[in-house]
């Protein structure tokens, strides 16, 4: 049994197969060679013990020796201090992984998914649509200019902006192609395939059955 747990629901409609944050969880831990176990929690049927975890009802949420933990943010940051792959251990390259998980979270993700909720739901709204064009074109200047966010080198912010930035709407979104090399770049990583694979695996053995 190994130390670190992810929850997932025990299974999710084919979309979103492949972007359930639980996937963010399994990636650093792939990166950061962190072994860890998958258990899951119904996804018809969010109460009692789920909620005690995770209050919004929500996955993904970890525990670690003890520590349980929700917000995908969050356990990546946990994560991220015990592997120097995930986060620079010198004082300057830690603050600036910190910055864009962060600005991944509340600059890109907190106006990319009530815009994609808002486009499948039919009801776009422009004023949402340019601030989100506004994000991602300051985006597409800053990895124009370099190759990774922080310290020079992939670290969990990488991880995290390229999987708020890999979402198939926003992927479709206008064509900015230092942004697509970015996320590709970042995917390509072999953790990201095993991630993947782990996360396409459990949600199609749930079909069988
Ligand atoms: N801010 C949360 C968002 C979690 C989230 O949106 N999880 C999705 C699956 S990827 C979910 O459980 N959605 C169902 C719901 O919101 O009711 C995090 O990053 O952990």
């Amino acid at each position: 049994m190994s130390a670190v747990t992810i929850w997932t629901y025990d299974r999710v409609p084919p979309p979103p197969r492949g972007f359930v944050r639980d996937l963010r969880l399994r990636w650093a831990c792939e990166e950061a060679g962190i072994a860890y176990s998958i258990r899951t929690v119904p996804f018809h049927d969010r109460s009692g013990e789920h909620l005690a975890r995770q209050p919004f009802g929500q996955v993904p949420f970890m525990e670690d020796e003890g520590v349980t933990l929700f917000e995908s943010g969050a356990c990546l940051l946990h994560l991220a201090r015990k592997s120097d792959i995930l986060m620079p251990r010198d004082e300057i390259g830690a603050a600036e992984a910190l910055q864009w998980t962060i600005a991944a979270l509340n600059s890109i993700e907190m106006v990319s998914v009530p815009w994609w909720f808002l486009k499948v739901s039919g009801a776009d709204h422009p004023g949402l649509t340019g601030w989100l064009a506004s994000r991602l074109d300051h985006i597409e200047r800053v990895v124009s200019e370099r190759e990774w966010l922080a310290a020079r080198r992939f670290t969990v912010a990488d991880l995290l902006m390229a999987d708020v930035l890999r979402t198939p709407l926003v992927r479709d979104f206008g064509e900015r192609p230092a942004t697509a090399a970015y996320v590709s770049r970042v995917t390509e990583r072999p953790a990201f395939g095993k991630a993947l694979a782990g996360q396409l695996a459990h949600f199609n053995a749930s079909d069988v059955g």
